[in-house]
């Protein structure tokens, strides 16, 4: 016995309810004539071929590759130098990355100049303290302090340092939650950057060939402004040494000046940038006996020495090697520090030459940088360095003349 699959089509032709199948028997749908068959059997057929096609879109979707996200290694570098070396980029380039949660970064230490690539714990209240650099016995905590393995990950909740670098070493770190994570130098103080890590269904706004053109761009607008400055340095301190000669209102000033180094410090929209010439400018210099020599630091942040003879032991900024002792330097009375140099086998040490930090509200003021430095010479001069900068090329010489 089967069941009429319509009401239409029941026996005495009156129309049921159609939530109710009555029973019929074998003469009943004989009766019913080949059109009901007909339709029974394209009804079937369509019925079997839905669930036909409904499998195949199942498995397909089930079979098909899932497209999984390929993490990417972006590339970036940390410094850059004019071919003497005597121009730094203080400055990761580029000093911004936009990338997807599970990327890296890899950034490469091109110069001997050298830097860390480091995150600071974010967001924590208070802040993390910005601690010393880890060549100085700072770095990452715990105490004494310390680096992190290469290829280390990175979510914001850790301090993670690379070591000092340089040289074409390189260092990378993976990002695998999102955030927004400030990045910076533990050796120099405005080489900072950003590292926005967005979510794999969030689209990034460049590529790495778009990095890579911004980074030489930038590197390029850093050099070229480090050449500048070694020219207004230089224009400087010849102009000044012509109103001397021309006996100028500067008559009271030094005669005889040299730039220990000079540069600047440039804001982008990511972090800063510095630029510093590791230079003294002049190189070498002509005075009389008896004449003083003055040194003036035009830098903005990065420290430099004027070393005669002996050079002090490990100088580690921000802990300065001081001065060389008195009676060998002495402080004039406007702040300057003040040496006599009378053989060329003396040894004489500035101690760090430093502008001021920048003050900040709420923050204790920072006393008066010793940016200058003078040297009276009663005897031959000699040859001399700056202390931290010398494997630069930061080397200097006085010549006197009777
Ligand atoms: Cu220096």
């Amino acid at each position: 016995m089967k069941f009429a699959a319509s009401c239409s089509i029941h026996q005495d032709k009156r129309m049921q309810p159609c939530t109710e199948w009555a029973p019929i028997s074998l003469q009943e749908r004989t009766n019913a004539g080949y059109g009901v068959k007909i339709i029974a059997f394209w009804g079937n057929l369509a019925a079997r071929a839905g669930i036909i096609i409904f499998w195949i879109f199942a498995l397909s979707i089930l079979i098909a590759p899932r497209a999984v996200y390929a993490a990417k290694i972006w590339q970036a570098a940390a410094g850059a130098q004019s071919s003497d070396e005597g121009i730094q980029a203080l400055a990761f380039l580029p000093n911004e990355l936009w990338i997807h949660t599970g990327d890296s970064i890899t950034w490469t230490f091109p110069t001997p100049e050298i830097h860390t690539v480091t995150f600071l714990r974010q967001d924590t209240t208070p802040e993390q303290l910005r601690p010393p650099r880890p060549g100085a016995g700072g770095g990452c905590s715990p105490p004494p302090g310390g680096t992190t393995p290469d290829k280390s990950s990175f979510d914001g909740s850790t301090c993670l340092t690379s070591p000092e670098l340089i040289d074409a070493q390189t260092y990378t770190v993976k990002f695998p939650t999102p955030g927004n994570f400030k990045l910076v130098c533990l050796v120099h103080n405005n080489m900072t950057g950003a590292v926005h890590v967005l979510d794999t269904s969030k689209s990034l706004p460049h590529n790495q060939a778009f990095y890579d053109k911004q980074a030489r761009k930038r590197q390029a607008e850093l050099l070229s402004a480090g050449a500048d400055l070694e020219d207004q340095a230089m224009a400087t301190e010849q102009n000044d040494q012509g109103e001397d000669q021309q006996g100028s209102e500067m008559k009271q000033g030094p005669k005889d000046a040299v730039t220990v180094g000079i540069g600047e410090i440039v804001a982008t929209g990511g972090g800063s940038d510095t630029v510093s010439v590791m230079r003294f400018l002049q190189g070498s210099i002509h005075v009389r006996v008896g004449d003083t020599v003055e040194w003036t630091n035009l830098d903005p942040v990065t420290p430099h020495t004027v070393t005669f003879g002996t050079e002090p032991a490990n100088p580690v900024p921000p802990s300065p090697v001081p001065p060389s002792p008195p009676p060998v330097v002495t402080v004039d009375s406007d702040g300057a520090l003040h040496a006599t140099l009378a053989s060329s086998s003396g040894s004489v040490h500035s101690g760090f030459l430093q502008a001021a930090f920048q003050d900040q509200t709420g923050l204790a003021q920072t006393p008066l940088g010793v940016t200058r430095f003078r040297v009276t010479f009663t005897g031959p001069g000699t040859d001399y360095i700056c202390a931290l900068h010398d494997d630069l090329g930061m080397r200097g010489r006085v010549i006197v003349h009777r």
